[in-house]
């Protein structure tokens, strides 16, 4: 059981009025809110040991090299990597997908097959076309169906000889559906194929274990698991780390350099070129820590519960439409009402103090598949309420009366 009361007090901005009305936070999935004790650990590190790291002998550098490390290992522990050098530091999910999608420019060529989802995010798309752009590889789709669920039977026959590498996120930020990846990597593995893993809208809600998926690469971005923007990770295995060339060249990544030749140093540092997010990475370590206190089991039942209360409760007002059925979702309800403007919703609600995201979620072609422009998307954390809930729909009521 979570003391949400309790928990609410953690987040300054949560008591905070919007258009002198108290905030209601529904825009989650966009990115989440960061409670005191991460908010601390940042002004701690600015205050206290602000210093660049692996470089420095004087103690201030230490304590900060000190400090990142240990977040690392803590990220390592979160996801059960088998190593720490498992994990690289990225400025996020998009980067982290890039710095694979550039890695695999020397892999592949013609002929090759990359498969991607119909349920993707923009980042989890644009890097493999390019990808395709580069090497003459192409771009397969898993299809999905009306309850926004993909479509195993055509995954299963995209799958072949070519195949080299599948894409696909744990859980849509559009529409909230759990993807079987399980499933889906067992059958690429089949074929040789590697799989990466876009945990962004997953590491939220649930606890990932890398080594028991068996996935070959997992990323995430710490601002959607109450940790600062700017920092993320790519878990990559070994063997996978170790075939794709860096990323980018600079101090840091180098074991020797010269004009006439350079050795690059060895993971995680081949791919962390320059002085990265250092405060952020141990914020990141501090975010893990905070919601493992309070526990992933306790926080996904409770978020279960938002949204079986939400989905009914919306489902009371006629004119909505709910997009995204799928019996396995998290707490994301995607919705229109008919006749009005996503956009238009959101303006009012926002006027009552209510944070909603509205349009296409970055995702395209789930609304070409609707064939609608976007959507109203609320999102709920652990920190969120059914009195919140209450009075969305409230407002919700008004914003309809007051459009139609
Ligand atoms: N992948 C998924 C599934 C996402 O939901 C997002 C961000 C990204 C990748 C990109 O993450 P970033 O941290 O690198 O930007 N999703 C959203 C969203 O749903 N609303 O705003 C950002």
């Amino acid at each position: 059981m979570l003391d949400v009361q309790k928990i609410r007090k953690d987040f300054p901005i949560l008591q905070r009025e919007v258009n002198g009305k108290p905030l209601v936070y529904f825009d989650n999935a966009a990115t989440s809110q960061t409670p005191q004790q991460v908010i601390d650990v940042i002004v701690d590190y600015y205050s206290n040991y602000n210093a660049n790291i692996h470089r420095g002998v004087h103690s201030l550098s230490q304590e900060a090299t000190d400090a990142y490390e240990q977040a690392r290992l803590k990220i390592q522990k979160h996801f059960n990597a088998k190593q720490s050098h498992e994990i690289i530091f990225t400025s996020g999910t998009t980067h982290s997908i890039n710095l694979v999608a550039n890695g695999f420019s020397s892999l592949l060529k013609k002929g090759d097959e990359i498969i991607v989802s119909a349920l993707e995010h923009h980042s989890n798309i644009v890097p493999w076309q390019m990808l395709c752009e580069r090497t003459g590889a192409s771009l397969k789709v898993i299809p999905m169906n009306e309850n926004g669920e993909l479509i195993l039977s055509d995954y299963d026959a995209l799958l072949n000889k070519n195949t080299k590498l599948v894409f696909v996120n744990h859980i849509s930020n559009a529409l909230g559906t759990i993807n079987p990846i399980e499933y889906i990597i067992e059958k690429a593995h089949a074929v040789g194929a590697a799989v990466l893993v876009d945990g962004a809208q997953s590491c939220p809600h649930l606890k990932p274990d890398v080594q028991a998926l068996d996935v070959d690469f997992y990323v995430c971005s710490a601002h959607k698991i109450c940790g600062p923007t700017g920092v993320g990770m790519l878990y990559g295995k070994e063997e996978w780390l170790n075939k794709l060339p860096p990323y980018q060249g600079g101090g840091e990544m180098i074991a020797e350099v010269s004009f006439e030749k350079t050795t690059y140093a060895g993971l995680p540092h081949k791919f962390e070129a320059g002085t990265p997010n250092i405060c952020g990475g141990i914020a990141f370590g501090a975010a893990l820590d905070y919601m493992n206190a309070i526990g992933f089991d306790a926080i996904a039942n409770y978020e279960n519960e938002l949204l079986d209360y939400g989905t009914k409760e919306l489902l009371k007002i006629e004119s909505v439409k709910i997009y995204g059925t799928a019996k396995e979702k998290t707490s994301v309800i995607s919705f229109n009402v008919k006749n009005i403007h996503p956009y238009d919703i959101g303006t009012i609600l926002d006027k009552m103090g209510i944070a909603v995201r509205t349009g296409h979620h970055c995702a395209q072609p789930i609304m070409d598949f609707y064939k609608i422009p976007g959507t109203v998307r609320a999102s709920f954390m652990f920190y969120n309420t059914k009195e919140e809930i209450d009075t969305f729909i409230t407002a919700l009521k008004k914003a309809i009366m007051m459009l139609s």
